[in-house]
């Protein structure tokens, strides 16, 4: 009897360790310690014994209940504790933001135009020139006559200007150049004068592998003293070599403008050898320097204009310049 019950304590604990749940551990804790359970019977058995063996026969009973007391208690924490644990796992609410691995993360950067257009100014601000700014809607004063060009004059016409309905007829117009801004900078500062100023520019011209209706140009002034046309070509190159290097020339041709006397335009080597126009350049008209109420017999100046895009063609090699306005990021990422 003793033996029987001693022997189902010490399998108790192999069966407690199987146990899938804490009802299971109730069914064998009824089973060993309950009331029709072994150990009751044998409890009750111990007033058939001896009474000389009665004592030891239940301190051994008693231990083995305690054995298997201490498994129950055991195998009741333990399966309470991942009870729990498997609960809070069931009902884990994930409030972290995962990101799909597949696309990564990539950093845009400025579009070509934008990067050239810096990189111009940082040149120019170390030959110690200044930025200025001036409005992209102007008066015909601004575009045209302080400029010298009158309204009789053809070169109004050579514009291709983009009007605005606004006052008379052909009075204002989004600028069809960034020579506007030397005058407002001439009216309101007195010489020595070195600015450069880029910005946007409009007009009515079809869009083309070398042209955009609205594209940027950088203007440059310089007004001081004793200014010559060679002050002007050592400039130029000197933009040019910091831009591009030594392998690009610049050369310059005679042209017209009316703004300037004499005038210029200047080109960059291609590596093709051959030549592409950057812009218009030329030592300040007096009537401009007059019309801005600066002495021309004091101060001369020289000008220039060029187009950013068509710097920003040369120096990616792109062979169409509406590339820079479609947008089409899978281009632009290369720059
Ligand atoms: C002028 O605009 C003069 N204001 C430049 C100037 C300034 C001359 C100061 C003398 C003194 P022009 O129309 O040539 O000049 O334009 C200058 C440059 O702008 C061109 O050489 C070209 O690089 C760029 N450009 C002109 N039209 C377009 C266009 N539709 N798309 C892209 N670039 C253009």
């Amino acid at each position: 009897m003793m033996e029987g019950y001693e022997k189902a304590a010490a399998d108790a604990e192999e069966r407690l360790a199987s146990a899938a749940d804490i009802h299971a551990v109730a069914d064998i804790e009824r089973d060993l310690l309950g009331r029709r359970s072994q150990f009751t019977e044998a409890k009750r058995r111990l007033g058939d014994l001896d009474p000389g063996d009665r004592a030891a026969a239940g301190r051994r009973l008693n231990a083995a209940r305690e054995r298997v007391e201490a498994s129950v208690a055991a195998a009741r924490a333990r399966l309470t504790a991942s009870g729990r644990a498997d609960r809070y796992e069931a009902e884990r609410l994930d409030l972290t933001e995962r990101l799909p691995r597949v696309v990564p993360l990539r950093r845009g950067h400025l579009h070509p135009v934008t990067q050239a257009r810096d990189r111009l100014e940082d040149v120019f601000v170390g030959m110690g020139y200044t930025v200025a700014e001036g409005p992209e809607v102007e008066s015909a004063w601004y575009n045209f006559e302080a400029l010298n060009i009158p309204e009789w004059h053809p070169a109004r016409g050579e514009f291709d200007t983009i009007f605005v309905n606004l006052g008379q007829p052909e009075e204002v117009m989004l600028r069809s150049h960034t020579s506007p801004v030397q005058i407002r900078v001439m009216e309101n500062r007195e010489p020595p004068i070195y600015i450069v100023a880029p910005g946007r520019t409009f007009r009515t011209d079809t869009a083309d592998a070398t042209h955009l209706p609205a594209f940027n140009q950088i203007e440059g002034l310089a007004v001081d003293r004793n200014i010559t046309l060679g002050d002007l070509a050592g400039t130029i190159d000197e933009f040019v070599r910091a831009l591009f290097g030594r392998e690009v020339k610049a050369r310059l041709r005679p042209s017209y403008f009316p703004f300037t006397e004499p005038s210029a335009e200047f080109d960059i080597s291609r590596p093709d050898g051959s030549w592409l126009e950057l812009g218009g350049c030329g030592m300040v008209h007096p009537n401009v320097l007059r019309n801005c109420g600066i002495d021309p017999e004091e101060w001369q100046g020289f000008a220039f204009g060029f187009g950013i895009d068509r710097l920003a063609v040369m120096r990616h090699d792109i062979d169409d310049i509406r590339e820079f306005v479609n947008n089409d990021v899978r281009f632009l990422s290369q720059f």
